[in-house]
């Protein structure tokens, strides 16, 4: 396959004002009948021939201004139809036919459960019909679905709806019209037999908006928290970016099959239930929290990606940069907002970070792809999200929000560019972001290299800043970027001082230091007692930040540092560095050795009075393997480091034994169940201390897990109580899971978690254990979730098993892979990503993925998904 690349990109050659489509939902087949007003593109000198995009379609007719056309006056192949001679203006119908009901790689019509849904973006409207499906041609839409009345009595589309009827035939028909112009990829349509959810939304100008979320019958119990969601975010747009609802209805459809979270379709959002069904007894906090922000970034899309939309999906950062950015800034001002810093560049770290050191690292607007779909990545959501939060603070909140509003009103209705949203956001302030663009363009994740000097004489203090961006695949050599560090000094006492850079008055206790060369110094002066320097607080820019700070430093900044953030972050340092000394040690055949520093540092943190639970439970939390893995020095050893992780991890519960327990026991809550910052926290410290507890083999934490389990009234606590037990193969867990099955065993939600605890233990985990899950009833190949909880989840969350010596569970991975691209390519390319770091293990290991990646670009029926993948990874 050719990629397709930004520096080809051409305005369309026509564009269509209208979209008229009619489907009629069968049990073999649907036929698709539509009817556009099309026209030449007068920013182009000739338009030249009509192609139409069209995959997998069966074309029943074609006509132009009504009048069919013969075999010889089009052409048609794989992934187009064109035709040759067409006028300025005219309209033009196409029939076809396609088959929902076979389409397992969930993209275009689909079945799930019994469900008509689509999925279009980036490309799915393609399988639906002919068309131009590129983002920049957008039309208004009204859509006519036919369908069996008894089968599928709720039929939905984008837009209001606007009539419907019955025929005589058994069948009934709904008619939808919306109103605003969009790009193909914000089509969608659902036919099935649903619950509905009804609520409203009065917005800041007074008018209605009906608010309707759509379920399988029976679930109506567990969307209380989506449209409570719903509504907090709707109000948090209004009152942060003076963003209001367009709409007259706001709905929402809830499927199990689904590759993504969720899909901000104008109107009518699809949610994969994953991302909305919640309630105690099914889900855990994390998934009320993860439904709240899901809900909030779908709905934030109705601004940032539909109104204002993307020229092309070289874009795409554009909107999703941005919307996770909108969406994390919810999140914060709803929990606690140095939390959510935590858990956002944590989630940056294990999954952007290693992308941006890997084959298929790309620039967060890259310049070409093979199969658009695996651009859904870390880089350009994560990443993206990182590069719009450091204009949010270069330019201050007043003038980014004049930014976004001048960039909303500047191109409302229109298809465009990051370029666009800089220019907007330059125009609104008095910044020059010439050079900070290049966070746009250039890959890699910057390494900032900082040494300090303290002149006693001088009072003065300076830090040197080194910065490289490294090498990724098709840029070699890298301009130096524009960087914001923002830092503080503490004195000795842990006090916070007041910064002054030279000709400067006094300023506050943070500063951002513009970093613009490849290496400057900056220079604070009044400095007269040697400071501990606290750096990149806040995570204020996406880099891998070096320093020389010894163990007592990050001690020190642990326990002091204003900076909530940096807190943590000296915390997980000093946990990183005593983890690599048992890696080390366990090597080199020595004993294990517990780092007194950490024992003194966490039972600080354990007994402390420190007033945000969630931010103590975040410091405790160790490090993961994969983050481990991705610190580490080549070649990377999966085994050393899971040893080094479980030793650390229960010496330090048996260590501080007490204080688990005392936290454990002091956080318990009684009453209902609440999801709030408060009680979340409580219960997180609590579970927290558990899982030390079980990992320590600490009796009494084990009783009271094996007790938690059964008498748990929330699925937290259960979970909190049975993923510690599954971790660790405590006695009693194998019939604690089973318990657990027969209980959940008729909740798809629940059973996925049931699935992924055991994936990830290195216990239940091992080949023959997810052999054995891959064959269990409950297990699903045509259901993305299953496959996420235990495929996914054993190669992301369990390295030990995964990268087994032997290679086995390399050639078995690859056999599922290859499986699964005849079922659903984009998930069979995501799958093999597992795969795309070879490089930075040991040979044998290397010698074993890299066989695994030939056979499977080898298989001759590949699709394009993986096809990149697999290659990029062999580079
Ligand atoms: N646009 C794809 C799903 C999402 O990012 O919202
Ligand atoms: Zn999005």
């Amino acid at each position: 396959p050719r990629p397709v690349r930004l520096a080809e990109y051409t305005p369309p050659a026509h564009l269509v004002d209208t979209v008229q489509l009619r489907f009629e939902l069968g049990e073999e087949w649907t036929t698709v009948s539509s009817r556009l007003t099309v026209r030449a593109n007068p920013e182009r000198i000739e338009a030249g021939p009509l192609v139409l995009d069209g995959r997998e379609l069966e074309l029943l007719e074609v006509a132009v201004d009504g009048r069919p056309l013969g075999e010889g006056e089009y052409a048609l192949d794989a992934e187009s139809l064109t035709i040759p001679e067409v006028p300025e203006r005219f309209t033009l119908e196409v029939t076809t036919r396609i088959r929902p009901q076979e389409n397992t790689a969930l993209e275009g019509l689909y079945k799930s459960s019994g469900t008509f849904c689509t999925q279009c973006e980036p490309e799915g409207f393609r399988r639906i019909t002919y068309f131009p499906d590129r983002s920049d041609v957008m039309a208004r839409y009204t859509t006519t679905i036919v369908a069996d009345a008894q089968r599928y009595p709720v039929l939905l589309s984008n837009g209001n709806r606007i009539g419907a009827g019955t025929l005589t035939d058994g069948r009934h028909w709904v008619q939808w019209e919306d109103p605003f112009p969009k790009p193909s990829y914000l089509f969608a349509l659902v036919g099935g037999d649903l619950a509905r959810v009804a609520d409203s939304y009065t917005t800041m100008s007074g008018r209605q908006v009906a608010l309707h979320i759509y379920v399988e019958h029976g679930n109506e119990d567990k969307v209380d928290h989506a449209m409570r969601s719903l509504k907090e975010a709707m109000a948090w747009d209004e009152a942060t970016y003076g963003r209001e609802c367009d709409l007259d209805v706001y709905q929402i459809v809830a499927v199990e099959d689904f590759n993504m979270g969720a899909m901000e379709n104008k109107g009518l959002n699809i949610f994969n239930t994953s991302a909305i069904l919640a309630k105690p007894e099914t889900a855990t906090d994390a998934d009320f929290q993860r439904i709240e922000a899901i809900i909030g970034h779908e709905y934030f899309h109705n601004w940032s990606g539909n109104r204002v939309t993307l020229r092309d999906w070289f874009q795409l950062s554009l909107k999703e940069g941005f919307t996770v950015f909108r969406e994390q800034h919810f999140s914060a001002d709803r929990y606690s907002a140095p939390v959510q810093r935590i858990e956002d560049v944590r989630r940056l770290r294990t999954a952007q970070f290693p992308e941006d050191d890997g084959p298929t690292a790309h620039p967060v607007r890259p310049d070409s792809y093979i199969e658009i779909s695996n651009f859904y990545t870390p880089t350009v959501y994560e990443k993206g999200a990182e590069v719009v939060r450091m204009m949010y603070h270069l330019l201050g909140p007043e003038d980014f929000r004049r930014g976004t509003d001048l960039f909303f009103a500047s191109h409302d209705g229109r298809a465009v560019t990051t370029e666009d949203f800089v220019r907007a956001l330059e125009e609104a302030s008095d910044r020059d972001l010439s050079q900070f663009r290049l966070w746009y363009t250039q890959a890699g994740t910057p390494r900032l290299f900082v040494d300090a000097e303290h002149d006693p004489g001088a009072a003065t203090y300076t830090l040197h800043v080194r910065q490289e961006v490294p090498e990724t695949p098709g840029q070699a050599h890298k301009q130096p970027m524009h960087i914001p560090v923002a830092v503080g000094l503490l004195d000795r006492a842990g006090n916070a001082l007041p910064l002054r850079m030279e000709g400067e008055e006094p300023g506050g206790t943070t500063r951002v230091l513009e970093l613009r060369e490849a290496e400057q110094s900056f220079t604070f002066t009044g400095v007269g007692e040697d400071p501990v320097p606290s750096l990149l607080r806040g995570f204020s820019a996406p880099v891998r930040l070096e320093h020389d700070h010894r163990d007592q430093d990050l001690a020190f900044l642990l326990a002091h540092d204003e900076d909530l953030f940096t807190r943590w972050e000296a915390g997980q340092e000093l946990a990183c560095r005593s983890l690599f000394r048992g890696v080390a040690a366990y090597q080199a055949g020595d004993e294990m050795r517990l780092d007194e520093t950490l024992v003194e540092a966490f039972g600080g943190l354990l007994r402390g009075d420190a007033g945000d639970k969630a931010l103590v439970a975040e410091a405790l939390t160790q490090p993961d393997e994969g983050y481990l893995a991705d610190l580490m020095d080549w070649p990377v050893d999966p085994e050393a480091i899971h040893q080094a992780r479980r030793f650390t991890r229960a010496r330090l519960a048996q260590a501080l034994g007490d204080d688990f327990l005392y936290s454990y026991q002091a956080n318990q809550e009684g009453g209902e169940y609440r999801p709030d910052p408060g009680a979340i926290a409580r219960r997180r410290l609590k579970n927290l201390s558990l899982a030390y507890l079980v990992a320590g083999g600490v009796g009494e934490g084990i009783e009271a897990a094996r007790e938690q389990v059964h008498t748990a009234t929330n699925m937290t606590d259960r979970l909190g109580a049975l993923r510690p037990m599954v971790a660790e193969d405590v006695p009693g867990t194998a019939e604690s899971l089973e318990a657990f099955y027969t209980q959940w065993k008729d909740e798809p939600e629940v059973m996925d978690k049931w699935f992924a605890i055991q994936a990830t233990s290195p216990h239940y985990g091992t080949l023959a254990g997810i052999r054995r899950l891959l064959e269990h009833p409950a297990f699903n190949f045509k259901n993305p979730n299953k496959v996420r909880a235990v495929l996914g989840a054993f190669a992301r969350g369990n390295p030990y098993r995964f990268h087994a010596p032997d290679g086995e569970a390399y050639t078995f991975f690859a056999d599922q892979v290859l499986r699964l691209d005849r079922i659903n390519p984009q998930m069979a390319a995501a799958l093999a990503r597992a795969f795309s770091r070879f490089r930075r293990y040991d040979e044998a290991r290397q010698r074993l993925m890299r066989e695994q990646l030939e056979r499977i670009r080898q298989d001759p029926q590949l699709s394009r998904d993986t096809f990149e993948i697999v290659t990029k990874s062999l580079g």
